[in-house]
């Protein structure tokens, strides 16, 4: 077996200067960030686990159907959780947040054994639990446009929110043109710039040069494996997206938005 460095070394490497004598210094901090109580961080020192769903299964109806629901949050994310458990027993990184956890895989200080599976897996939960949490019911929470100060970065970042060329038509894109399974993001960069990008399985943003071309925090995500639209939409993952539209939660990704910006910079 390869010679995994220490968890405070893999926290201190991810960051320089002063922020890293922090970060390796006061594991509390890090989990009491801007942003811990989005719903997607564990509980310090316990298992991950599955989130319940903000709303019931059929809520997102029509646009997610109640059975793609109930297998997709209770059976893939459900299984996510649980392998990622069983890959994390055995290393020193059980019990620690899933974005430390996506942050050390990129890295590359994961155990040999055990990467792939927790790069798979703590990514699938990451990932699923942020995009529970960036739906709601259409009318009630769902669909409509971004305001505020996300909408004002959207129109600076991509020209518009929903004229031709502009935010939604590439966010589209990059969901249909992502081959095979994966992810379409908006995320916030390093340099707090907004940035749309995809990545393959189950990788995540956070998992920062692991994934080329898309690193940052996500704060929008929509998935676009198969089984999360293949039992309504069969191959027509288009409409899939076109649909999704009408039950995204801007507030919580407004919300996503103003944790990224306070955060600390990594
Ligand atoms: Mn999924």
């Amino acid at each position: 077996m390869t010679d995994p460095i220490t968890r405070r070394q893999a926290i201190a490497s991810l960051a320089t200067g002063a922020a890293a004598l922090s970060l390796a210094g006061c594991a509390d901090k890090v989990r009491s960030a801007p942003g811990a109580g989005l719903g997607v961080l564990v509980v310090a020192g316990g298992p991950l686990t599955l989130p319940d769903l903000p709303y019931a299964h059929d809520a997102l109806e029509p646009f997610i159907d109640t059975r793609t629901m109930e297998i997709h949050h209770g059976k893939h994310h459900k299984a996510y959780v649980d392998n990622a458990n069983k890959a994390l027993d055995e290393t020193m990184f059980k019990g620690e947040p899933a974005e430390e956890i996506l942050a050390a895989v990129g890295i590359a200080k994961l155990p040999d054994a055990t990467r792939a599976a927790i790069r798979n897996n703590v990514g699938g939960h990451y990932n699923h639990a942020l995009f529970w949490s960036i739906m709601a019911p259409a009318g009630k929470g769902g669909g409509g446009a971004p305001s505020g100060p996300l909408a004002g970065a959207i129109a600076q970042a991509f020209g518009s929110f929903d004229a031709k060329g502009g935010f939604k038509e590439r966010f589209a894109a990059a969901g249909a043109g992502r081959f095979g399974s994966g992810w379409a993001w908006l995320c916030v960069t390093p340099d707090r710039a907004l940035a749309i990008c995809s990545t393959a399985n189950q990788d995540s943003p956070l998992m920062g040069q692991a994934v080329a071309g898309c690193s940052g925090t996500p704060i929008l995500g929509l998935d676009v494996w198969e089984h999360a639209y293949y039992l309504k939409y069969q191959n027509l993952r288009a409409d899939y997206i076109a649909a999704w539209w009408n039950v995204v939660n801007w507030a919580a990704v407004a919300d996503r938005y103003a944790a990224a910006l306070a955060a600390p910079r990594r």
